[in-house]
């Protein structure tokens, strides 16, 4: 490979798709023979966004940052389990991943290059609090004011997430992590103590990322930190501990922050999408998602458990303390989804009135093997989200693939799959704000390849690749195609 030469012949071809932008015709970057027709052919339709929508990518704090000993910080649940043999593909860790930490000047160039208005990272709890409570580590915040300051010097707003599962372990270790109401507590006064020191600058604060991926995964199926394979009963209460961590945050948001910070969640809902658009299987799918989310969305939505979760659940159901459920369902500014797939539901005469009809064998995915390609998500994720609990401003908080992602003999990754996949769920994504359904941004997810969690750095996420033995990033085809659309504001 030679990069030099590469990466020269890469930016002319985004340079190209720049150009055809700003001229505003898809033939100005294109070869010769191309532009000669171009006059004559029909040309698609621009299929526009809203005109303040909001393009972005996401990372979050375990997966690039590394630096897992600088300036204080403390372990983390993911320190430990990522350090445990067998836990992650090839034994991996995030002590150095992306070395973002000290090269983040270097990525919020990379955001301005793609054009992005907005940037989703995470803040490490035990940066900010390195026992999870106690006494706070200033120089520990402060990497996060260089961040927020170097991203609104280049026009990037900032939407910061408190909890992207790195766990303080001494929370783990003392009171059993999420297991106890005291971690609910402990989260929530670090809530308020980022909220009051950075709010100056940063108007968009999520609380907890996924849910079930740190209670479900975590303490249950026991393949994320902290490994736990909890039975039923003590599950249960940990989910419960979970939203009711989320709900006093928001309360301690509201509480120490400037005014005009808006507070939000970001979850990884369960979407459910008819089998068929006919009325019998969109309502299907309603029923279908208020249960498949009844530990979490549904219930901070609707500050109660539904019936069929506390009847499935019996004697196991969570214990819920007077005032807990009016705690979590605190109301919210927006809602964050994180929509990767889909899963698809049929009416049926069942007293639930719904069936989930399982993917075929041959149902094609991505690389990774829970990734089932379902674009029509984005366009019943957030119909769901707006009709049901009536949201009026919502968030993709992530979207995006895993890809093989190796580079081309010219240095360059030609992820054409990645590009499917964004073009097509974008296309349903611009069906939704086409309806006037209030999505107000979406955040791809990633900037850049990272440590995907058990899957270590197998599973390529990045509009850029990452080559982590020179930390060099170099775009994919798919940072192209993206800057392309952001600058059009339409799929092409
Ligand atoms: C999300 N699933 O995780 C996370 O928020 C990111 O940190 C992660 O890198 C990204 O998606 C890609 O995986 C998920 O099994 C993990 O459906 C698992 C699932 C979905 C999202």
């Amino acid at each position: 490979m030679a990069p030099r030469v590469t990466r020269r012949k890469f930016a002319k071809v985004a340079s190209a798709a720049a150009i055809g932008a700003s001229a505003g015709s898809v033939a100005a970057g294109a070869p010769a023979a191309a532009q000669r027709s171009a006059g004559t052919a029909p040309q698609p339709l621009p299929r526009a966004f809203p005109s303040a929508f909001l393009w972005g990518t996401a990372t979050a704090s375990y997966q690039v940052e590394g630096a897992v000993h600088d300036d204080g910080r403390g372990p983390s649940v993911w320190d430990t389990f990522s350090h445990t043999a067998g836990k992650v593909v090839n034994n991996a860790n995030g002590d150095v991943a992306n070395d973002h930490y000290h090269r983040y000047k270097q990525d919020v160039q990379l955001m301005k290059a793609l054009g992005v208005k907005s940037y989703r990272f995470s803040i490490a709890w035990p940066r900010v609090f390195p026992q999870g409570d106690g006494a706070p580590n200033p120089k520990g915040l402060d990497f996060y004011n260089r961040l927020v300051d170097e991203l609104l010097a280049n026009g990037i707003q900032p939407f910061a997430t408190l909890y992207h599962w790195d766990l303080p372990q001494s929370l783990q270790d003392r009171v059993g992590g999420w297991e106890s109401r005291d971690t609910s507590n402990a989260f929530a006064n670090y809530a308020g103590y980022v909220a009051e020191r950075i709010t100056d600058r940063v108007k968009h604060i999520f609380t907890i990322n996924e849910f079930g991926a740190f209670v479900d995964l975590g303490y249950r199926a026991g393949v994320h930190a902290p490994g736990l394979k909890l039975p039923p009963g003590r599950f249960n209460q940990t989910r419960h501990h979970a939203v009711l961590g989320h709900g006093l945050a928001v309360q301690a948001i509201r509480a120490k922050a400037k005014p005009g910070t808006k507070v939000g969640v970001a979850e990884n809902m369960t979407i459910c999408a008819p089998v068929i658009e006919t009325p019998e299987h969109v309502e299907a799918a309603v029923r279908a998602t208020r249960e498949r989310n009844a530990a979490y969305m549904t219930v901070i939505q609707e500050g109660r458990y539904t019936e069929l979760y506390l009847s499935t659940a019996g004697a196991d159901a969570p214990k819920v303390a007077s005032g807990d459920l009016k705690i979590i369902s605190s109301p919210l500014d927006f809602v964050g989804i994180n929509i990767y797939t889909a899963i698809y539901v049929r009416a049926d005469e069942s007293p639930q009135g719904f069936a989930i009809v399982p993917h075929p064998k041959s149902f094609p995915h991505m690389l990774s093997p829970w990734l089932y390609i379902g674009p029509e998500a984005l366009y019943w994720g957030p119909r769901h989200v707006a009709q049901i609990w009536q949201a009026n401003e919502i968030y993709i908080t992530e979207n995006g693939c895993s890809s093989s992602d190796i580079p081309a003999a010219d240095g360059v990754v030609y992820d054409t799959d990645r590009v499917m996949y964004v073009r097509n769920y974008l296309t349903q994504l611009q069906r939704a704000t086409s309806e006037g359904i209030p999505v107000r941004g979406y955040f791809l997810w990633s900037l850049m390849d990272n440590f995907e969690w058990a899957d270590g750095y197998t599973n390529r996420f990045g509009l850029h690749y990452v080559d982590y033995d020179t930390q060099k990033r170099t775009p994919k085809l798919s940072a192209a195609f993206y800057k392309e659309m952001i600058a059009r504001n339409a799929l092409m």
